[in-house]
């Protein structure tokens, strides 16, 4: 097993006080531990309230000097971290590879993303620009600019350590804010070797403290961050249940929230579709990632003329997969995060049974041999939905690699289907005529009511330049490409009398 130690060696991120090696013990700290073998990685001390204050009056400082460098120049050093993490891509997703359990080239993937967001970033920082509006009075001109809007809380989940992160701080960056980052306690070492790069790199260009990291628990950090007026925008990703608290204790202290929550993607497959490009896509986004992407695909909506032939299949299909050491080359699936992750895992399984749902592969914790014994493995699982498709387990999300199978005639209850749970972030149709994709993504909005829609893919594996996020519980937010970038700045209408003349809006006269 590679030794974090090493790793973070070889990153150049050998200063972080809070990282104790596995062998010695630490008060105060936290225990990152490999899902595949359950042995300590490495200790990690949680930062205090203390620490938590003073790091934020540091960094409103910080902001104050960052905002007067000119965004192009803020880009040239996003420039600079996207080669270190180009250069490190290996080692760090390894890393992820190690602590997250996701298979190795799942992990170098999220650090491409983390690269990609940042090259993306770069070409932003020259177009940050505002449009300009013609105004009702002679000789007066109006227009916007966007302005760094200050500190960012940014907090995240286990399942994406890395590029979550990135979607956010090298935006956040090149609009002139500093960030904030509160990243989940099941992957510690991965944010200190991630934040240790980014910080290393823009200390070196004369711009330390850009990039914060804090450490520490929900209720201790958490809730202070998230209360803390100091802090204008929080960035959430992550459950519907942290969403909802996050999102109410910002709105209450009127700041800005940008939540990215939980999931409940389908996949429709029509009767004309190209079913090999089906069931590869839907293989990958089911149980990639041992199920846990907010993007993964849960359920899958067959049209009853193909149900049974594509359930053979896709059954054959779970039956080869190769369940094993995340770092092994050749594992396409690796363990769950923790022994939690198993038990709700378990439960949703029973659920489905007891609500008349049959499991035609998988279903149950996965014994591997040697080191691997002590890893929360489970086996992808695939369930059938009874037939009137009542299945009301399927409606929740669970994260982990169970997929659930309905079937369907007309293609409008399919896409009833896909809208009918409460989560709205991505959905998918396979089809080969335009009359039934485009009816999928009709400009009406009648067809998939998500955030991201996918026609002839599967539901994971966006890319950076489109705006990443869903809606109802989803949470509304879109962080990542497109316009995302506004979250992280503020508005300004600027309204110029280059006449002298008094003249009011409105035609007001006020003699
Ligand atoms: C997440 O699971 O929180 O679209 C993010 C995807 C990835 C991002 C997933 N690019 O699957």
């Amino acid at each position: 097993m590679p030794d974090p130690a090493s790793i973070f060696r070889s990153l150049g991120v050998t200063d972080d006080p809070r990282f104790v090696a596995p062998s010695s013990s630490a008060a105060g700290s936290v225990t990152s531990r490999s899902p595949a073998t359950g042995d300590s990685l490495g200790h990690v001390k949680l930062d205090d309230a203390a620490t938590y204050d003073r790091l934020i009056t540091e960094s409103h400082q910080t902001f104050l000097r960052w905002r007067e460098v000119p965004a192009p120049i803020r880009g040239q050093v996003v420039r600079a971290i996207g080669e270190e993490f180009r250069t490190h891509r290996d080692t760090l997703g390894e890393l992820i590879s190690l602590e997250m359990g996701k298979v190795r080239a799942e992990g170098i993937g999220e650090v491409q993303e983390t690269i990609d967001i940042a090259d993306f970033a770069v070409g932003l920082s020259r177009q940050l620009h505002g449009i300009t509006m013609p105004s009702e009075r002679p000789e007066h001109r109006m227009y916007e600019q966007w302005l760094p809007l200050g500190l960012v809380g940014v907090i995240s989940a286990f399942n994406f350590p890395n590029a979550v992160w990135a979607w956010n701080a090298m935006l956040a960056a090149v609009c002139g804010d500093v960030t904030i980052w509160k990243p989940s306690l099941l992957t510690p070492l991965t944010s200190i070797a991630t934040n240790g790069i980014a910080e290393r790199v823009a200390a070196s260009m004369g711009h330390p403290g850009i990039f914060r990291l804090v450490l520490g628990t929900d209720d201790v950090i958490g809730e202070r961050l998230i209360a803390d007026k100091r802090v204008p925008l929080i960035s959430a990703t992550g459950s519907c249940r942290m969403g909802r608290r996050v999102g109410q204790v910002v709105a209450s202290r009127l700041g800005r929230s940008l939540l990215e929550l939980g999931g409940n993607n389908a996949v429709i497959v029509h009767e004309d579709a190209n079913i090999d490009l089906a069931l590869r896509s839907v293989l990958f986004s089911a149980v990639g990632t041992a199920g846990q992407r907010c993007t993964t695909t849960r359920r899958v909506i067959l049209h009853e003329s193909i149900a049974e032939q594509f359930l053979q299949r896709l059954v054959a299909a779970y039956k080869s997969i190769r369940l094993g050491d995340p770092l092994k080359e050749g594992t396409l699936v690796g363990p769950l995060i923790n022994e939690r992750a198993v038990e709700s895992y378990l439960h949703a399984i029973a659920m489905a049974k007891e609500q008349g749902g049959k499991v035609l592969v998988g279903g149950e914790r996965a014994s591997l041999p040697g080191a691997l014994s002590k890893g929360h493995f489970v086996l992808p699982t695939l369930v059938r939905a009874p037939s009137g498709n009542q299945l009301p387990i399927a409606s929740e999300e669970t994260f982990a690699p169970i997929l659930y199978a309905f079937t369907y005639r007309e293609l409008e209850g399919a896409i009833a289907m896909n809208n009918s749970v409460d989560q709205g972030l991505s959905s998918a149709i396979f089809s080969e005529a335009v009359r039934n994709t485009d009816r999928f993504v009709s400009p009406s909005g009648s067809g998939s009511d998500c955030g991201l829609a996918y026609v002839n893919l599967g539901t994971s594996g966006a890319e950076i330049g489109g705006a990443f996020g869903g809606e109802k519980d989803t949470g509304g937010g879109r962080e990542s490409g497109s316009d995302s970038w506004k979250a992280y700045m503020r508005r300004q209408t600027c309204t110029v009398n280059f006449g002298g003349k008094f003249d009011l809006a409105q035609g007001i006269r006020f003699e």
